[in-house]
């Protein structure tokens, strides 16, 4: 490979060793570290002709060739073009031709090398010198975009420039800029010479810079790369796995002229900032010591998410639901999702009363939900904003499910009617897990929404830390980039570089139905809310804050500029806006109650009353005809397509569970068939999600079955059950508890007509899942009036498998309920229970049946509201051979038994029993076979409670009543800090007016659930038997 640096220096010999220390002094640094080191030979040294003083001869010769081509003979003019387009040595020169008459018309003839006999490998070099550079800006350009609006941060955290960008647009004044391009060109990176800036080159089909252009000079080549690429927006896309989708972005950014907006489209735009500017100052103004979290520094965040559902709207989507953190959250609800100001405001008068019972919650957690027109599409859109907690990001997947509702609900496969868009502060999308939970079930079958627009409120601190602190990866956005997720990011000091990446954006989402992220890298103006001192922590960054000219300011001065508004049109439409805040802010004072209600983000019309309440205190009977029955325990228990080839053990699982129908029993697999069979029919859509809930971890579901024979080929029985019936979804989760359970909360969210359940692998993992259950589920409907009748299956026992998958922890879900434990409640009130239902927060239960498993998850959907529930499901029970239920007890009339009471021969003689233990789930099975084992079923009397909490006073009281002689003692299977004993012990002391002790039989307090030895296990479970059948165990204390 030839190049050249300047014809001189080619003409001169050089020896090896100045060839070394010519080109190592030559080159920079950066471009030392790689690259392949160019042999530097000359190739005119090999010149036959060129030998000692005749050099000197020639290089006069090209100094003056230089300056003048025609100043020397033709002959060395075509000499000098050929060598310096690399012609090979002994070719560039010819002979001069002789000056006789007829030699003029030869001259004439005389054509350079380079075309009749092109150098090829020159010309290939650089071509892919040219293409390598482009390449280079499509990928690092970004690296060196200005787009930190304050000038003193680099977005990526790295101040220095790529090695192979030529840029001028970045950190670097004028000459470190030339001396970048000598290093890159001359000689350096690309090998391409200074001449060359000039020289055209074709353009591969990977870039949209020429336009209509196929070929530009390398000057103007850079100069559109750097337009493109290196000014306020930084565009990364190029891990992109897929051509098109990377051709359609370069197309996006590269095509000259792309970024036009008309005169409309920017006074809307500044009108727009008007709104999100003057609000904050509005409330800054009337409530200057209230934490609102204002936008001040990332007011552009209005238009820009108004730009998105523009634009989405345009595109056919007609319901967007959002989440969002603090930062601008009432400016959102105000102006972007059109909440009554006078609504907000009056958020702020400390002494209105909530009208609603529960806890309520801060301003800016509230949700919303409204529907109007888009005016600019002039359509119909129905916006929603997701209530949300302190929990940074943890709204993310609630978000996804309930959009994935809402489009499942109005069927909508592909995600073009109802879309979501998620807000994230850096550092919160930087340092959250769930982040990377939620953009994992982006791409999933059933739970993909079809692409959400994420948007980065990027105000480059988090609190008071600084990003170098707080990520170790460049941009705080890295993590959208597992799901090849273009990300845009941009300075949010050029509104209109705003609008153009938020217009691609939501382009992007409605042709490739893919995440998408705009990282608006801003500023915050004022602390980390309005009380706090920012200057404690970074003087330097405040001190140029307070030198910076608000956007709207600069925005305004622009437009007035260039003529597109006049200085009145602006201080017009300021003064209009301030008008409708003052106004809103009189109403307000007439608002005299604060309504939560009023800040729902997924009514459910038609389920309750017009005044939000439930249409019965009531539930009927779950109980089911004998056919229907015995319909679905056939076809749970056959393959209703043809030519199916089903694994042989599954045959005989199959051909056992039809054994039980024909025994009219249910074991719990059938029951949760039942169940879901039945509820199905009545129109109710039931979705199971969780890790591996298809064929279940316990391997006793079988919910989908795989044909032997065919790759992928899938039943799903429960869906062939009935003729209209509503469908089934089970899906097999990613490996994740927070945002799975996340996700399917909010799709429980979007209609009270379905079931909707989640189950764990074990019990024990939903502790990943803890700020979902501690921050929605237990206190949700308190905090936002929002029901929510999610089902959490947490399988749960100590069967000797060790610390892990023992325990579902049941004392957290029960420590949470919100019950009293010292109050009997009035015991003889009209619907006792469906009332303690209504008034608690959650259910907690532990079927000891599979019967009551099935009238439990019946009763979830005929309750007449909605409330979670939490179900501690066995393992071994699954196939226990005495864990089975009669039709019987699943006819019409039964109901889920709150209590299942002693119903052996200790009921019989209620005078002569000693003891009445009181037990929940599995245990139970283990204190029968010991009774049984002792022969003291006349003595001791066992009964279940099913139903945690809501805690059963009512059935306990007639329990205790019925056994007047006997000891009270609770007996459970966890240690004795964990289980029920800490919930259940005051309320059964409360529940007997505290008349007698109430005993406990169980495993001492321990710091794990369990052992992991297998006979300390089994020895722990014979010493709490021998404890709960030794009737004079508890005498020394009494
Ligand atoms: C999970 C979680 N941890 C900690 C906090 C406390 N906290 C509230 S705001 C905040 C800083 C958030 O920074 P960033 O995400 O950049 O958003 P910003 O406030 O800058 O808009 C922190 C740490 C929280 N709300 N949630």
């Amino acid at each position: 490979m030839f190049h050249l640096r300047t014809c001189a220096a080619k003409l001169r010999p050089l020896t090896a060793s100045q060839t070394v220390k010519t080109f190592s002094q030559n080159r920079p640094a950066a471009a030392r570290t790689f690259g392949q080191i160019r042999c530097y030979t000359a190739p005119v040294a090999a010149e036959p002709f060129l030998s000692g003083t005749s050099s000197n001869y020639v290089e006069e010769m090209y100094y003056a060739w230089l300056e003048n081509p025609k100043s020397v003979h033709k002959s060395w003019d075509i000499f000098f073009r050929n060598t310096n387009a690399g012609a090979p040595p002994g070719t560039a020169y010819q002979s001069p031709l002789p000056l006789s008459p007829g030699s003029l018309s030869a001259v004439a003839r005389a054509r350079p090398l380079v075309e009749a006999q092109p150098n090829v490998d020159k010309l290939v070099e650089d071509h892919l010198a040219v293409q390598s550079l482009i390449r280079a800006y499509q990928i690092r350009g970004h690296h060196v975009a200005q787009l930190d609006p304050l000038g003193i941060l680099d977005a990526d955290l790295d101040s220095s420039v790529p090695a192979d960008i030529i840029s001028s647009t970045d950190k670097l004044d004028l000459a470190v800029f030339k001396e970048r391009l000598r290093m890159l060109t001359v000689g350096g990176f690309y090998g391409l010479d200074e001449s060359d800036l000039d020289k055209v080159f074709h353009l591969p089909t990977t870039t949209f810079i020429g336009g209509q252009e196929s070929a530009l000079p390398l000057r103007e080549i850079i100069r559109r790369l750097e337009m493109a690429y290196c000014q306020h927006i930084g565009v990364e896309f190029m891990f992109i796995n897929d051509l098109e989708q990377c051709q359609w972005i370069r197309q996006k950014f590269e095509t000259p002229g792309v970024m036009q907006f008309t005169n409309e489209e920017k006074r809307t735009l500044l009108a727009r900032l008007v709104r999100s500017t003057r609000f904050e100052e509005f409330l800054q103004r009337k409530w200057s010591s209230e934490k609102r979290f204002g936008l001040e520094g990332c007011e552009v965040l209005i238009p820009a998410l108004k730009t998105i559902i523009d634009k989405s709207s345009e595109n056919g989507v007609d319901y967007v639901i959002m989440g969002m953190p603090h930062r601008g959250r009432l400016n959102v609800l105000a102006n972007v999702i059109r909440k009554e100001l006078e609504q907000i405001f009056c958020q702020f008068d400390s002494k209105l009363e909530a009208a609603d019972e529960g806890s309520g919650d801060v301003k800016y957690h509230l949700g919303m939900y409204h529907r109007r027109i888009n005016r600019v599409t002039d359509r119909n859109i129905t916006l929603s904003l997701v209530a949300n907690p302190s929990h940074l990001e943890a709204a993310d997947p609630v978000v996804m499910g309930k959009t994935k509702a809402e489009q499942f609900y109005c069927g909508d496969t592909e995600g073009k009617k109802v879309m979501s868009i998620l807000l994230h502060g850096d550092a919160a999308f930087a340092g959250q897990g769930i982040v990377y939970e939620t953009f994992h079930l982006s791409d999933l079958p059933s739970y993909t929404t079809h692409g959400t627009v994420h948007v980065v409120v990027n105000n480059q601190i988090g609190f008071t830390t600084d990003p170098r602190m707080a990520r170790s990866s460049p941009y705080p956005t890295d993590v959208a980039r597992v799901v090849n997720a273009p990300i845009f990011h941009v300075n949010s000091d050029d509104p209109e570089a705003v609008m153009y990446v938020c217009k691609v954006a939501a382009e992007w989402r409605s042709t490739f139905h893919k995440d998408v992220v705009v990282d608006l890298v801003c500023y915050r103006r004022n602390g980390h809310n309005e009380m706090d001192e920012p200057m404690f922590t970074q003087p330097l960054m405040y001190k140029q804050i307070r030198k910076q000219k608000p956007v709207l300011q600069k925005y305004a001065e622009l437009l007035v500029s260039q003529g597109v508004v006049n200085q009145p049109e602006y201080e017009e439409e300021i003064s209009k806006y301030d008008k409708i805040c003052e106004e809103a802010f009189t109403r307000s004072k007439d608002e005299k109650i604060l309504h939560i209600k009023h800040w729902l983000d997924s009514p459910w019309p038609g389920f309750f009353t017009l005044d939000g309440q439930p249409r019965s205190m009531t539930c009927p009977s779950t109980g089911l005809t004998e056919d229907i029955l015995t319909h679905i325990g056939n076809v749970a228990s056959s393959v209703p397509v043809e030519d199916f080839t089903i694994h042989g053990g599954l045959s005989r699982i199959l051909k056992t569970r039809g054994e039980l129908v024909k025994n009219r029993t249910v074991d719990w697999a059938l029951a949760e068939y039942m169940a879901f069979g039945s509820l199905l029919k009545e129109g109710i859509h039931i979705r199971l999600s969780g890790q591996d809930v298809e064929r279940g971890t316990f391997s006793h579901r079988h919910h989908v079955l795989h044909d032997q024979n065919v790759d992928k080929r899938t039943c799903i029985p429960m869906n062939h059950l009935w003729p209209n019936q509503a469908p089934y979804t089970v899906c097999n989760s990613s490996l994740s508890e927070y945002g799975v359970l996340g996700f399917e909360l909010g799709f429980a969210m979007a209609s009270p007509n379905a079931l909707v359940l989640w189950e764990a692998q074990f019990g024990d993992f939903h502790n990943t899942a803890q700020c979902i259950i501690d921050q929605f589920i237990c206190p949700g409907q308190a905090k936002w009036v929002r029901q929510n009748g999610i089902v959490l299956l947490l399988p749960h026992g100590m069967e000797g498998m060790g610390p892990e998958h023992s325990s579902a922890r049941p004392e957290r879900f029960l420590q949470m309920c919100n019950d009293d434990p010292d109050v009997l409640p009035d015991l003889k009130e009209a619907n006792f229970d469906i009332n303690q239902l209504y008034d608690c927060n959650w259910v907690v239960v532990n079927c000891s049946t599979p019967g009551n498993f099935f009238h439990v998850l019946r009763r979830q959907i005929l309750l007449p509201f909605r409330k979670p529930l939490i179900i501690f499901t066995p393992k071994s029970l699954l196939r226990h051979p005495e864990a089975r239920s009669n039709f019987d007890e699943m006819l019409p009339g039964t109901h889920f038994q709150r209590v299942i009471p002693e119903d052996g021969p200790a009921a019989q003689n209620p005078g002569n029993v000693k003891r009445l233990l009181f037990c929940t789930g599995k245990v139970y099975y283990d204190l029968t076979r010991e009774r049984k084992a002792r022969d003291m079923v006349e003595q001791v009397a066992i009964t279940r409670i099913e139903q945690l909490s809501p805690f059963p006073f009512d059935l306990l009281l007639q329990e205790v009543q019925k056994y007047p002689n006997a000891e009270l003692a609770w007996c459970q299977e966890e240690h004795k800090n964990q289980g029920y004993y800490d919930y259940v012990k005051p309320r059964l002391r409360t529940t007997i007016s505290r008349a007698k002790p109430v005993w406990y039989a169980g495993r001492d307090p321990a710091a794990a659930p369990a052992t992991g030895n297998k006979k300390t296990h089994l020895t722990e479970l014979q010493r709490l038997l021998d404890t709960a059948f030794d009737l004079d165990a508890f005498k020394n204390f009494s």
